[in-house]
């Protein structure tokens, strides 16, 4: 639906109906006849009368989202509670209508995040990311998906470049495929991390990409609890494949006959049709450019670690173990191409029946995880661009979100872990950064408490001191080192720390007692009990290296055991890996969105007031909003100010040669500032309602147009 005019007079109207009468521009826009205010509350929570207290807020969201109306700002912060249900506000039309408007204008939408972090981008010709954070189910890889699709409607595009726009869009199917599962917590749930860069030319094209995973769950290739699934695309291959395919594989179309899959006894899933899936997972694969050859050898991996799963060993006189029945392995040597990997039974034969079991399912993980890397990789390369000119980029960040589970293992620490970073950063970003400003900036504050969770990320990860120096310490000691010795020397170390909670403590509190192997931490956003950590055998790891299979021989290189002496533990390597990111997002302007999952059984329309309030707690929704609420929508260095703004005074333009904090300040008295709109710090302006700017920079554009420099149409749609 198009706006009623784009004229001058009615668009700043627009704009004051829209941030004094929210649900006036709601039902402009479509919302239905009788909604008022009272029914569907406000659309910035900064709006809401009794802004500190936590009932009126949820109050504010459960109207909304009784109307389905499942976006809120805080700000410039969106709020958003999945709706569980397909709503109506995902067309194309509804991204027109978003594209190039100012960001208050229109209902609280992803599109309007979307939309501004590109024209900030276009217009100072910066990078940017979207954060998307939230607990397990929440709706973040719904909204990064929506967020990219907008981009590829919306942006620019040459005929040339609808291959990157196609190749970006269908990256999602195939690492969907691989990297997600059926958990119970949500059917289609992300078991990596994911950060995708979009990059965009001068001319605000999308012109390539660049895809960073994070940590893949492998446990779950060969252990799923009840009522869980293995990835996604174990299902897809036997519903989907054509009988050919599943001959040449040695693979039987029923998922019951493979042990990898059949542990959480679900192995179809009413909400998910994987034969379907699978059609778009093969197309897929054309655009982004594998050749049949990557097909082939893909799917051969996917098929042994079924035929893997599937090998049974028992015992023989000498108490070693042997396989079973040779079945599998004639599989596997013929599907992965590798004679290689029968060679790995010679490595099993010394062990113990129990000890080759888990080699097995060390083997099976050890070679999706890094399948998954190659996956990656691969598509990276078809999305990169060559052109060296200077592109500006969008990160897109979508990771597994927060979990606890019946047994968490070292996965789930890692996930956790995780979160905690992000909403580490976030706070660092948000309540720190911007307290922090005023007071650096002279602007009278009263501070706002809020929780720091800074304290648990140091927890997990200082130097010397923290559970993961702890881990890689016990990791030197092979042989010497157990389980039972890295809890002992968590207690000795950490047993003290607010948020690690000891044995002792634990009975205290809950008076019975937690397992001898388990420790318990208190994360921002609940308690979680870990169970202790197993390792891979380098043995079987050279073996690997040495296959004829591309893919597998890729993924298991040589070089990387002989350039390291001593290997890095995988927390460490995800450590680090989260530390990078976190450098790469310090360096770009952010937006954020915190999607909140409305209730445990992936229901529509219920809103359950509990687990919400719990979220909104943790998430520091409150925190968040006092600190708007209190504090300024805009600010900018008198330099950059002055410099966008000057040609509005007749006083700055075209030169002024004074000092940019007096040329903002004759520029503003101009142009009618109210004392009550501002505040002048020691290097930047700041505005406190984003109306004020909007005006400015409507200003800005008419003046451009009287100058003869763009069109009337364009002032008002930002084209
Ligand atoms: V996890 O941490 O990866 O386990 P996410 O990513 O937060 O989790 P996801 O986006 O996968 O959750 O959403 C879970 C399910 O909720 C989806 O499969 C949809 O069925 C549903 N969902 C989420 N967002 C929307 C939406 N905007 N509209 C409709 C939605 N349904
Ligand atoms: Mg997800």
């Amino acid at each position: 639906m198009k706006l009623p005019s784009v004229g001058k007079v009615s668009v700043a109207a627009w704009i004051i109906i829209s941030w004094h009468y929210p649900c006036k521009v709601d039902l402009a826009l479509g919302y239905g006849e009788g909604l008022t205010r009272d029914r569907v509350g406000v659309q910035d929570f900064v709006l809401l009368d009794s802004h500190t207290s936590e009932t009126a807020f949820l109050n504010n969201l459960r109207k909304r989202y009784q109307e389905n109306l499942i976006y809120t700002y805080i700000g410039t912060l969106l709020v958003s509670v999945n709706p569980y249900k397909e709503l109506d506000i995902y067309t194309v039309t509804q991204m027109q209508l978003y594209r190039g408007v100012n960001f208050f204008e229109l209902p609280p939408h992803l599109y309007a995040i979307a939309d501004n972090a590109y024209r900030v981008m276009c217009s100072e010709y910066n990078n940017h990311f979207i954060l998307i954070s939230g607990e397990s189910g929440a709706g973040k890889t719904e909204a990064s998906k929506k967020i990219l699709q907008y981009y590829a409607v919306t942006c620019p595009t040459t005929e040339q470049l609808q291959i990157v726009r196609d190749r970006l869009l269908l990256s999602n199917p195939v690492l969907e495929a691989f990297g997600n599962a059926k958990t119970l917590r949500n059917d289609n749930s992300s078991r990596f991390g994911k950060y995708m860069d979009i990059q965009f030319d001068f001319k605000g094209e999308p012109v390539g990409g660049h895809i960073l995973s994070y940590l893949i769950e492998k446990s779950r290739v060969v252990h799923q609890n009840h009522g869980e699934r293995n990835f996604h695309i174990f299902y897809q291959l036997l519903e989907g494949g054509d009988k050919d395919l599943l001959c040449w594989l040695g693979l039987e179309r029923n998922p019951q006959k493979y042990a990898y899959l059949i542990q959480g006894r679900c192995a179809k899933v009413f909400s998910i049709n994987d034969k379907n899936d699978w059609k778009i997972v093969r197309k897929a694969f054309s655009i982004i450019d594998f050749t049949e050859k990557d097909i082939e050898h893909l799917f051969g991996i996917v098929a042994s670690v079924l035929h893997l799963g599937n090998i049974q060993f028992e015992e023989d006189s000498n108490g070693h173990a042997i396989i079973r029945d040779g079945t599998q392995i004639k599989w596997i040597s013929k599907v992965s191409r590798s004679s290689q990997i029968v060679s790995i039974l010679q490595v099993l034969s010394p062990l113990n029946v129990d000890l080759a079991f888990y080699a097995r399912d060390a083997v099976a993980k050890a070679i999706y995880g890094r399948t998954f890397t190659w996956l990656v990789n691969k598509i990276n390369s078809s999305l990169a661009n060559k052109d060296s000119t200077r592109k500006t980029v969008i990160g897109l960040l979508d990771i597994y979100g927060f979990e606890v589970l019946d047994t968490n293992s070292f996965e789930q620490f890692c996930i956790n872990y995780c979160n905690e970073k992000l909403q580490q950063l976030l706070i660092e970003m948000t309540l720190k950064a911007e307290q922090e400003e005023y007071e650096l900036e002279g602007i009278e504050w009263e501070p706002i408490p809020y929780f720091n969770n800074k304290i648990i990320c140091d927890l997990v990860e200082q130097k010397h001191k923290g559970i993961i120096s702890i881990l890689d310490e016990e990791c030197l000691r092979p042989g010497e080192a157990t389980d039972l010795s890295f809890l002992e020397k968590l207690e000795e170390k950490v047993g003290d720390h607010a948020h690690f909670v000891t044995r002792k403590l634990a009975d205290q509190k809950t008076r019975k007692s937690i397992d001898w192997v388990d420790f318990r931490l208190l994360h921002y956003a609940g308690e979680v009990t870990y169970c202790a950590v197993g390792s891979f055998s380098l043995t079987l790891f050279q073996v690997l290296c040495n296959s004829k299979n591309g893919i597998i021989r890729d993924c298991f290189l040589l070089s990387e055991l002989d350039n390291r002496r001593r290997p890095e533990t995988v927390a460490t390597q995800f450590k680090n890996s989260l530390m990078s990111l976190i450098e790469i997002l310090m360096s770009k302007e952010p937006s954020y969105v915190r999607c909140i999952k409305p209730n445990e059984n992936k229901e529509p329309g219920k809103f359950d007031d509990y687990l919400i309030r719990h979220q909104v707690k943790y998430l520091g929704l409150m925190e968040h909003l006092r600190v708007r609420r209190a504090g300024f929508a805009y600010r900018r260095k008198y330099e950059l100010f002055l410099q966008r703004y000057k040609s509005l005074c007749p006083a700055t333009w075209p030169h002024w040669h004074g000092p940019a904090a007096e040329g903002v300040e004759r520029l503003i008295k101009h142009i009618g500032y109210k004392p009550e709109e501002y505040k002048l710090g020691r290097t930047k302006i700041f505005i406190r309602f984003p109306k004020t700017l909007f005006a400015t920079e409507d200003a800005f554009e008419f003046r451009k147009h009287l100058l003869g420099m763009v069109p009337l149409e364009a002032c008002w749609r930002g084209a």
